[in-house]
């Protein structure tokens, strides 16, 4: 078994030779090759160029063993396909020039057909996967509809998501039809990822730990349910992996979601999480980013910590609880990689 096929295998409860081993914003600014482009061009002009997309996406590829590239992209311009205007601003992260704040904002947006309005990373798909020729699996992601509707609601990153709980709360129906619409164009964005050659989907929704368990299952995982669905009639073998961080109190609802794989952060030990998704999907993570920073030795123990109480049962991919620090030294990274493969060889 080699790179090729360990990550699908293991989204797959399969038995693999090793732990297969990716880590998200594996593409970025820890890394030299990657802040030598970015000096050149903005962040939405190396995600609108697909050859530039192609090439940072294969950068953490190069550099180490990991057993899957994830497509140089970015969860904010389908917030573009539907009409908003984003703008990445120096300093101060991602802006929404339009922010959605009531019933005639939420039905001006029109779900398009991502083929045609997020062009750029379907054909980024294409030609990584070309270049790839099936050296290792690329995964595709969207946003999760909870939190691309918070960028759109309060205009950009948020600590408290007032606009958006408000919104919510207030007005139920507008919240839904902004949910359908958000939940149509991520389908059909995945699928056509997936067309293009993806061979994994992941939907991150990294700020809907802000929500209660109650809030979670009644003004979320309905539409969270139905783009897994609209991803299975279209490709039921494919592996949906679904990210999300602060909601280990939760997972009992995040596995009536229905994906393949659930990506949990370090404040949980993996083996409660596993039992409150009663043994059934696979798990990726759980390791605190902040530990590849260093002591390597304490990066070492911790990794070996989880990979053990894991054992030898099948459906774990490490990763990161959460983005890699842009701090971080490649070396840690290199050495992290090496050393999941080599512990948890199997005979
Ligand atoms: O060069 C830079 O400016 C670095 C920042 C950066 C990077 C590396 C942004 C701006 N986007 C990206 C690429 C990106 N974004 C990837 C690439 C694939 C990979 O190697 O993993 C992915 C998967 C994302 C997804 C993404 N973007 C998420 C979900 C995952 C997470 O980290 O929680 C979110 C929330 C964003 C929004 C975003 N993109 C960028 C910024 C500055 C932000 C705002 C973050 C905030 O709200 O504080």
């Amino acid at each position: 078994m080699s790179r090729q096929d360990r990550f699908i295998k293991a989204c797959h409860k399969e038995q693999v030779d090793c732990t297969p081993v990716w880590l998200m914003r594996q593409a970025g600014r820890y890394m030299p090759e990657y802040r030598a482009i970015r000096e050149k061009y903005t962040i939405l002009e190396m995600i609108k160029n697909p050859e530039l997309s192609c090439e940072v996406t294969l950068q953490p590829l190069n550099a180490f063993d990991i057993d899957a590239g994830i497509i140089f992209a970015d969860i904010l311009p389908l917030l573009e396909s539907l009409g908003l205007d984003l703008e990445f601003v120096k300093g101060e992260g991602p802006v929404i020039h339009n922010p959605i704040r009531n019933h005639i904002d939420i039905d001006s947006l029109a779900v398009t057909p991502s083929e045609e309005t997020l062009k750029f990373t379907i054909d980024a798909i294409a030609l990584t996967c070309k270049e790839l020729a099936g050296k290792v699996p690329l995964i595709g992601f969207s946003g999760a509809p909870f939190t691309l509707a918070s960028y759109a609601i309060e205009g950009g990153a948020s600590k408290s998501y007032l606009y958006t709980k408000n919104l919510m709360y207030t007005e139920p129906l507008w919240w839904q039809k902004l949910m359908d619409k958000l939940s149509a164009q991520i389908s059909d964005y995945l699928i056509a990822q997936i067309n293009a050659g993806a061979k994994a989907i992941q939907i991150f929704d990294s700020w809907v730990g802000s929500l209660s368990p109650y809030d979670f299952r009644d003004y979320v995982l309905p539409h969270l349910q139905k783009i897994v669905k609209h991803i299975k009639e279209a490709h039921p073998e494919l592996p949906v992996i679904y990210f999300s961080t602060s909601t280990g109190s939760y997972l009992p609802l995040i596995k009536e979601i229905g994906a393949d794989v659930i990506s949990v952060d370090w404040r949980i030990d993996i083996l409660e999480a596993w039992e409150k998704l009663d043994n059934e999907p696979a798990i990726q993570g759980n390791l605190e980013p902040s530990l590849l920073l260093g002591p390597v030795e304490t990066m070492h123990q911790q990794t070996a910590r989880l990979l053990d109480a894991v054992g030898s049962r099948p459906g774990h991919i490490m990763n990161l609880g959460h983005g890699i620090h842009k701090e971080t030294n490649p070396d840690n990274i290199a050495s992290f990689v090496n050393f999941v493969h080599e512990h948890s060889k199997r005979d």
